[in-house]
């Protein structure tokens, strides 16, 4: 077998809806039970539909009884996606003082080493922990985009798709500014 080819993949910021994206993976800002939840994960399972959630109900009776841990990340189909698969991580809240900057580059890290187990070539992150778990944009965004830089994989690009302007704002400006 080939080695695998580890290389930076190509940075893209997109203003929209992450369940709009033609992408191999997107992933999910979901929560520990995997069942579900508001946000970007009400949206996924509202879309992706019963299979996404019955592959969760699986996962979770198999191995997460006690639920997802923060900072890890598991895959499902996705459904009635455009996606092929989503790949479910949970952020740290922000209150989570301690490690919480760890856990949310873990988030991004395991989600890419989920990507390359699936041989995912496109994935697409939403801002994780900036709506419900109330992470500041200006915090997470940074901590985001070195996760991703600083991570082996063969995955080729990865799109950050931000659902308002605020957050598409700063995330392209600290973009911006890392590639100066
Ligand atoms: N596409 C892209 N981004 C979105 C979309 C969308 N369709 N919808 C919301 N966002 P959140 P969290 C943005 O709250 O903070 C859930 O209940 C949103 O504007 O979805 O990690 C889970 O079950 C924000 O910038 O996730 C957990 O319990 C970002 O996605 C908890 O919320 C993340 O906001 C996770 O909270």
């Amino acid at each position: 077998m080939p080695a695998p080819c580890h290389r930076t993949p190509s940075i893209k910021m997109v203003r929209g809806d992450i369940t709009e994206q033609s992408v191999d993976a997107i992933v999910n800002a979901a929560n520990s039970s995997l069942l579900g939840g508001g946000g970007v994960d009400g949206a996924i399972h509202r879309k992706g539909g019963s299979a996404v959630l019955a592959e969760c109900r699986a996962l979770r009776a198999a191995h997460y009884g006690r639920g997802l841990p923060t900072g890890q990340a598991v895959a499902t189909t996705a459904g009635r996606l455009p996606a092929r698969w989503v790949i479910h991580t949970v952020g740290p809240v922000h209150s989570r003082t301690e490690d919480r900057s760890t856990l949310l580059a873990a988030c991004h890290t395991n989600s890419l080493r989920v990507a390359d187990s699936l041989g995912a070539a496109t994935v697409a992150f939403p801002a994780i922990s900036t709506g419900i778990f109330h992470w500041p944009i200006t915090d997470a965004a940074p901590i985001a985009i070195a996760a991703v830089l600083d991570t082996p994989t063969s995955v080729q690009e990865v799109r950050f798709v931000l659902f308002d302007d605020a957050a598409y704002e700063v995330f392209t400006q600290t973009w911006r500014e890392w590639k100066q």
